[in-house]
């Protein structure tokens, strides 16, 4: 197959025009500061939904994470359908419900039937806001207050910019509702230091990705990390067609490392609070012969490892979370094209997944 210049053409310009976004969904957030602060105010127990489908899923486990870690309020990240269909095993009946619902499109099925249904429970009791990439989408019927990314909207299937923005959208809430100036001035700090990585580690992603014996990736996060570990996965298998798996650092050893050999790719992403057993695991691994590539905050300790992507960002961990997704998304995209698939046309995807009837 032969897409010349232009396979992955609009994919590329969204992953490498990301910092502009970070850089306009702050203060985008900060605008609606009073409502975002009111809609999460904890004057009564309350219980914090979080919701998506696909890529946003996977935002809603690292946002989940990060809003409970700081605030110390109950958050859950749950698949929208999982509303729908298991509403019980998700939602406990006496505290009052907050949905948050995350969607690029504003528009996917699940998600605003998912809204509907949560809108259709005890009205005094259920309250719904929305994180997305566009206005005046049929997700604002339920939702108030709403955070667009401004710079989020995408002409690919496979969500990048639109992820990572969203991403720090999230933060930019969960700092709000925090009081963490520290924070908000860090998610504003971001855009250059994605920038340096966009530009400094694009041919290492390029030569990975162009590794021919690697057959199958596994990618490794703890906490938040987590979330934006199974978008890797995500990612790796909607542009590249490439067997994917995202696990919990240790629940790694648990069986799953049995599928590694010398033609597995571990992608750890490291955290600073179990940095010390996940590159245990992540040394194990290089024992039984796979290639790691590593993203951390500060080489030091790390030589061993095939490659080391420092974000050397000087921020606090919770900020940092974005700067994992550019080399992420770099990696799927530049084994999509030396396989010579075309990253802007996944197989068998559409943008949104609109259900009938
Ligand atoms: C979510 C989503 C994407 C996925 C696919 C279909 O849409 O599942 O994550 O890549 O293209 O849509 P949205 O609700 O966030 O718009």
């Amino acid at each position: 197959m032969d897409h010349g210049l232009t396979a992955g053409q609009h994919t590329l310009s969204e992953i490498r025009s990301q910092p502009r976004a970070w850089a306009a969904v702050v203060p985008a957030a900060r605008s609606a500061e009073a409502e975002w602060r009111s809609f999460f105010a904890d004057e009564e127990s309350s219980q914090n939904l979080l919701f998506g489908c696909g890529s946003t899923f996977y935002l809603s486990l690292t946002a989940a994470a990060v809003l409970q870690a700081v605030t110390g309020q109950v958050a859950r990240a749950v698949p929208s359908s999982e509303l729908l269909f298991y509403d019980r095993a998700w939602i406990a009946s006496g505290p009052r419900i907050r949905g948050l619902a995350i969607s690029r499109s504003g528009t996917t099925t699940e998600t605003l039937r998912a809204l509907q249904a949560l809108s259709g429970r005890d009205a005094a009791r259920v309250r719904l806001a929305a994180v997305t990439c566009y206005a005046g989408t049929p997700m604002e019927t339920w939702c108030s207050p709403v955070l667009v990314s401004p710079e989020g909207y995408e002409t690919s299937i496979a969500q990048t910019r639109s992820f990572a923005s969203m991403l720090v959208g999230c933060l930019a809430i969960a700092g709000m509702v925090s009081q963490r100036e520290e924070l908000l001035e860090a998610l504003a700090s971001l855009p250059p230091i994605g920038q340096h990585l966009l530009d400094e580690y694009d041919g290492l992603a390029a030569s990975l990705g162009g590794d021919s014996r690697i057959a199958r990736v596994f990618f490794l996060g703890s906490g938040p990390r987590y979330g934006l570990a199974c978008e890797g996965m995500l990612k790796m298998k909607e542009m590249s067609l490439t067997n994917s798996e995202a696990y919990h650092f240790l629940e790694f050893r648990h069986g799953p490392k049995s599928m590694v050999d010398p033609s597995t790719l571990v992608v750890g992403l490291l955290s600073d609070a179990a940095r010390s057993a996940e590159t245990q695991v992540l040394r194990e691994m290089k024992e039984l012969g796979a290639t790691l590539l590593v993203l951390a905050e500060r080489t030091d300790g790390l030589e061993w490892a095939d490659v080391v992507v420092p974000f050397a960002s000087g921020l606090p961990e919770a900020a940092r979370l974005p700067l994992y997704l550019p080399v992420l998304q770099l990696l799927a995209y530049h084994r999509a094209v030396s396989k010579g698939l075309d990253p802007d046309a996944p197989r068998n995807l559409d943008a949104v997944v609109k259900l009938g009837d």
